[in-house]
């Protein structure tokens, strides 16, 4: 099976570990980060990001999954990666909830002093919205990604660097999350581009 996107030596099938491993239990591995975060647990997603400018990632990306599924049959989006794993559905739903939290949890920390963030749990919420067919997950995560990017392009060098914590990563700022999701966006496309 194709995966897509080629990568020098072993480094990005490592990178896609650390990331499952970062998705299935959003725990952290040590690695470099770029210096905007410096002091600041490492994005689970740098790698698959790779240094793009997350501004650019995050407008192109979902445009690159749609372009990728606009032509799939129903009965594709049913169809997983791998065995025991998401369907593509469910890998979109997981997308718009994400853009959604994501988005949520900026708002209130450029808005709030001091705001602490909640953790959530990915396996818990694709259950409350797995009634939406994978169209309407797509427009969705399109809709507010829009929403998200023009945020994310208004803030100014003290929003960006606006600081809340997390219960698990710490204290964080709002250009670590841009960056954060710019990369999550990329582990799930190199997802579901092995979807046949
Ligand atoms: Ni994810």
């Amino acid at each position: 099976m194709s995966l897509g996107i080629s990568a020098p030596g072993g480094r990005q099938s490592q990178a896609l570990r650390a990331a499952d491993q970062a998705e299935s239990g959003w725990t952290l591995t040590e690695r470099t980060h770029s210096s905007n975060v410096t002091r600041m647990k490492p994005n689970p997603y740098a790698a698959d990001l790779g240094g793009r400018d997350p501004l650019e990632a995050l407008e192109d990306t979902p445009q690159e999954i749609r372009r990728l599924v606009d032509s799939w049959p129903a009965e594709r989006f049913e169809k997983s990666y791998a065995p025991g794993k998401w369907s593509a559905r469910r890998v979109l739903v997981h997308l718009a909830q994400t853009d959604l939290a994501l988005g949520t949890r900026v708002r209130f920390a450029l808005s709030q002093d001091g705001y602490a963030a909640q953790a959530f749990s990915q396996d818990d919420w694709i259950g409350i919205d797995d009634g939406v067919d994978a169209k309407t997950a797509l427009e969705a995560y399109l809709a507010v990604r829009r929403l998200n990017l023009a945020m994310f392009r208004n803030l100014g060098p003290a929003q960006r660097e606006r600081a809340f914590t997390h219960p698990e990563y710490g204290t964080l700022n709002v250009w670590w999350v841009a960056n954060q999701m710019a990369g999550h966006d990329l582990h799930h496309l190199e997802q579901l581009r092995r979807i046949e």
